[in-house]
């Protein structure tokens, strides 16, 4: 463990740090944010009778629209002169969502961010290969930040120019990479397109995250670069990345929760009502000690579990999976509809890659979804050696096979869309926007 003391600390001795930890963080807000003045005001709530994280239930919520609502820094609780970072989201309409941190946040954030990645398999002395991007997305600065206070070496590639990553990869010996998973199968695919060995590459850990993904991408990532692939999470809103991590020795148990900055709770989408350990609801989270925009029960719109492992190294709560977002709960035809259920079902067509979107329109009053998705380029290939002809017949086949699959595994029908081999953009952070509502 990185921070042995604290990742292992005992249950009831987590509980009291957490409690004296939120007593602080609501006088800060009380004191010096209007905004939390207001909302504690109108909720009733006393906050010096909250004493204990138990009571955390009685406080209200934090929504994404109270941070547009208060663009740029009206949320922050320290002067604007005491920032040392300004963090903001990569959303591609209105207003960005805008973080602010003063020095002691930027420590908690390395701090996190390091036991994420020790966590993950790095130690001090290794080569991180860091292709999240840098600037106003938190990945970059993120995990560059815990790396260096760890003790590795930085190789700060940020996002895209795939050639170049592939020789930074085979040159500068890298022990770990840090992307977003669609990135890791990009690198993957070109590494097998390109004729590299992978197994004399040094790369040995891949740390994955900023976006969903399943066990059929780690499988992808894992064989394609000869690593051991981890899950790592966050939000802006709550620091960055390293708000969760997966242990390398524990695959596919859930990531670990550093409880001790981060509280969370998963409360029912319909009735926000706190729901028990095990139960799939939204992620809350509160800030237990950041200091320039400390957020009281900050609603993630993430969907997951928590759950205690009483076989895992550390004491702290994990997060299973994130199936999908709150709102990105699609409802076609009164099915209920994540993403990631058809991303299953694409997994099942060796030609097609995890690389999709679904088009939600309303033609003619019914809801459609088409599902757009690119070849695997080893497919991508191939295709591009046929006549024009045969071309048409692959496609058509390929269609035939994703359509009938979705229809037996998830009930709906869907139309089909096969493009070719990177056709679907990416943003600046190397996130794929999954869903794309042209309903009226
Ligand atoms: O994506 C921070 C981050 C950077 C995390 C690098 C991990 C690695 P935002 O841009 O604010 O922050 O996006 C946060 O991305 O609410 C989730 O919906 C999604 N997300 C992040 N990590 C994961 C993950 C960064 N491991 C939003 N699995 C979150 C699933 C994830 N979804």
């Amino acid at each position: 463990m990185y921070n042995k003391e604290l990742e292992s600390l005992p249950l009831d001795k987590l509980r009291n740090l957490q409690s004296d930890r939120l007593q602080i963080m609501l006088r800060r807000q009380y004191e010096h944010v209007p905004f939390y003045k207001k909302a504690f005001d109108e909720a009733g709530v006393d906050i010096k009778q909250i004493k204990r994280i138990e009571d955390i239930h009685k406080l209200p919520f934090t929504l994404k629209t109270d941070l547009r609502d208060n663009y740029p820094y009206h949320l922050s609780a320290v002067p604007e002169s005491q920032f040392s970072r300004i963090h903001a989201s990569s959303g591609t309409t209105g207003r960005p969502t805008v973080v602010t941190y003063t020095k002691n946040d930027l420590e908690v954030f390395s701090e996190v961010v390091a036991r994420s990645l020790y966590a993950a398999g790095a130690r001090p002395g290794m080569k991180i290969h860091n292709a999240y991007g840098y600037g106003l997305f938190t990945g970059g600065l993120g995990v560059h930040g815990g790396a260096e206070k760890m003790g590795l070496a930085v190789i700060p590639v940020s996002g895209g120019m795939t050639e170049r990553q592939l020789t930074i990869l085979q040159d500068f010996k890298p022990d770990v990479i840090t992307c977003t998973p669609s990135y890791g199968q990009t690198l993957a695919e070109k590494c097998r397109e390109r004729g590299i060995d992978v197994t004399k590459l040094n790369v040995k850990y891949a740390i994955i995250g900023a976006e969903p993904w399943t066990e059929a991408v780690r499988k992808d990532i894992e064989t394609g670069l000869d690593v051991q692939a981890t899950n790592i999470y966050g939000l802006s809103e709550v620091i960055g990345p390293g708000v969760s991590q997966e242990d390398v020795d524990e695959k596919g148990t859930g990531s670990y929760i550093w409880e001790d900055h981060f509280y969370p709770e998963i409360v029912d989408k319909d009735t926000k009502e706190p729901l028990p350990y095990g139960e799939e609801g939204v992620l809350v989270f509160t800030t237990l000690t950041k200091e320039a925009m400390p957020f009281c029960r900050y609603w993630t719109n993430d969907i997951c579990t928590l759950h205690y492992d009483p076989n895992g190294k550390r004491t702290h709560i994990k997060m299973g999976d994130i199936k999908g977002r709150a709102d990105d709960m699609l409802i076609i035809r009164g099915v209920n509809l994540f993403h990631t259920q058809v991303e299953s079902v694409i997994e099942s067509v060796s030609d097609l890659a995890a690389q999709y979107q679904l088009i939600v329109s309303n033609d003619g009053g019914m809801d459609k979804v088409k599902v757009k998705v690119e070849m695997k380029s080893a497919c991508q290939d191939n295709y591009n050696t046929l006549s024009s002809a045969r071309q048409s017949k692959l496609c058509t086949e390929l269609q035939q096979k994703l359509s009938k699959n979705i229809k037996d595994t998830i009930g709906l029908s869907m139309a089909v869309d096969i493009v070719n081999c990177g056709d679907i953009p990416r943003s600046a952070g190397g996130k794929l926007n999954r869903i794309v509502d042209e309903r009226k």
